[in-house]
């Protein structure tokens, strides 16, 4: 019986490289090529910028290739466990323990695993750097949260970043899980976050220049797409500008509330004065926003305080199906309860109207919820929206206590990073 290959290819960009890999690999049998699923591709360096299809189409044109597959998983084991090719071949880059787990799956029915170079010709890693650098521009930025949206049923996990350090951390941050790597999809810059770097309040007092120092500044050192706390989004005439300016920095999303006046932070609840907006201003604002656009990708996200000012469930959801009528690209709704139950009230009723208007959450209060549980009630999002700069606070102001406490650093020491670290660390 002829002899089997297999190749695992993510295909997002084909070079010289890659064809001669293919060819190889060609040679040994007849070739499967399995060709990472976008959500396989999202799990561990972000949104392919082709589809699936597209990346499919072009591999099976290519000299040698006899089928195409889909690998929806990092993991080797479901396509050997069913193709049982008798070559498995890949470059000589390896990720984590791939190699060992690829030898022992082949290894129990005599596969053998064959290895070539990545490529031989330093002009391929000048593209593959290029293509990479493409990842960075905000024509391409911009549309990878809907982009997110359309590729997955999970809610999208979304951590705060309120500088560079952080938005390295959101960018870089993965966990090992059942042969699946888990990151976070985007970033938010949170209001309260990025006021609380400055050492002010969450109150509209960093103005709008200073937010977009912040967005560069995360932008200039991370690809993941970014939703911005845009607060109420400042009066309409301004809105429709700072609508523009996000879509060509290559910002994904902005959020904004149905506030007027002096915004405070929402956590404050009834404990301050804050007044919600009316539904036919707030509307008329989305409806500005939308027609300012002038790309498809952007996407405003209206956000409902009516729970967090106690005004009741029905006038959340009369709010909510107001701004989708005014053309809203998502709801947030916020709560500061320490249970979930009115947002999943909230997620479900909505939900029962509306199915295809992403929904959006921010458990900080009711932070027992998990993100399965969320998703079952129609979640699409979940933004972790302080938690960076909140675990950071309180390592430093130790850190400094310390240092007056013992009248040096030596017992500090042992809560820093050593330096050689911090010097690498970027
Ligand atoms: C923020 O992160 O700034 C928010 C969410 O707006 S909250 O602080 O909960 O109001
Ligand atoms: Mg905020």
């Amino acid at each position: 019986m002829a002899k089997t290959a297999f190749l695992s290819i993510g295909a997002e960009f084909i070079h010289g490289g890659h064809l001669a890999i293919i060819e190889k690999a060609a040679a040994l049998g007849e070739l499967t090529v399995g060709v990472l699923s976008d959500e396989a591709i999202m799990s561990y360096r972000g949104y392919p910028i082709l589809t699936f299809e597209e990346r499919c189409n072009v591999i099976r044109h290519i000299k040698g290739v006899s089928k195409v597959v889909k690998k929806d998983s990092l993991s080797y084991e479901k396509v050997i466990r069913e193709l049982r090719p008798d070559y498995v071949v890949h470059s000589d880059r390896w990720r984590g323990k791939t190699k060992e787990k690829i030898e022992a799956l082949l290894q129990q029915y005599g596969g053998e695993l064959v290895e070539f170079p990545y490529t031989d010709k330093s002009e391929y890693e000048v593209f593959d750097r290029q293509a990479e650098q493409l990842r960075y521009m905000p024509e391409v930025r911009r549309g990878k949260l809907r982009r997110a949206l359309q590729l997955t049923d999970r809610p999208l996990r979304v951590l705060e970043a309120h500088n560079g350090i952080t938005g390295l951390i959101v960018e870089k941050a993965h966990v090992e899980k059942e042969g699946e790597i888990r990151q976070f999809d985007a970033m938010w810059i949170s209001s309260l976050c990025d006021s609380t770097a400055k050492g002010k309040p969450d109150i509209e007092l960093v103005d709008m220049t200073s937010r977009e120092n912040t967005i560069n500044e995360i932008m200039e050192v991370t690809t993941k797409p970014i939703i911005l706390d845009g607060d109420t989004g400042g009066i309409t005439e301004h809105f429709v500008y700072r609508v523009k300016t996000l879509e060509r920095m290559g910002v994904s999303a902005i959020i904004i509330e149905d506030k007027v006046g002096l915004k405070k932070n929402s956590l404050f609840g009834t404990e301050v004065l804050q007044q919600q907006d009316s539904i036919e201003h707030f509307s008329n604002k989305i409806r500005a926003g939308k027609a300012a656009q002038t790309t498809r990708d952007f996407m405003i996200i209206a956000r409902i305080e009516s729970l967090i000012l106690e005004q009741g469930m029905d006038d959340a959801l009369t709010r909510a199906f107001a701004y989708v009528e005014a053309g809203a690209d998502g709801i947030m709704i916020h709560s500061k309860k320490k249970e979930p139950d009115e947002v999943l009230e909230f997620c479900r009723k909505f939900r029962e109207k509306c199915e295809r208007i992403p929904l959006i959450v921010v458990p900080t209060t009711y932070n027992h919820v998990t993100e399965t549980e969320l998703g079952k009630y129609g979640v699409n999002i979940i933004i972790y929206a302080n938690h960076l700069i909140r675990s950071a606070f309180p390592a430093m102001n130790n850190v400094a206590h310390m240092i007056l406490e013992n009248e040096r650093s030596l017992e500090a020491s042992e809560n820093c990073m050593p330096i050689k670290e911090i010097l690498t660390l970027i």
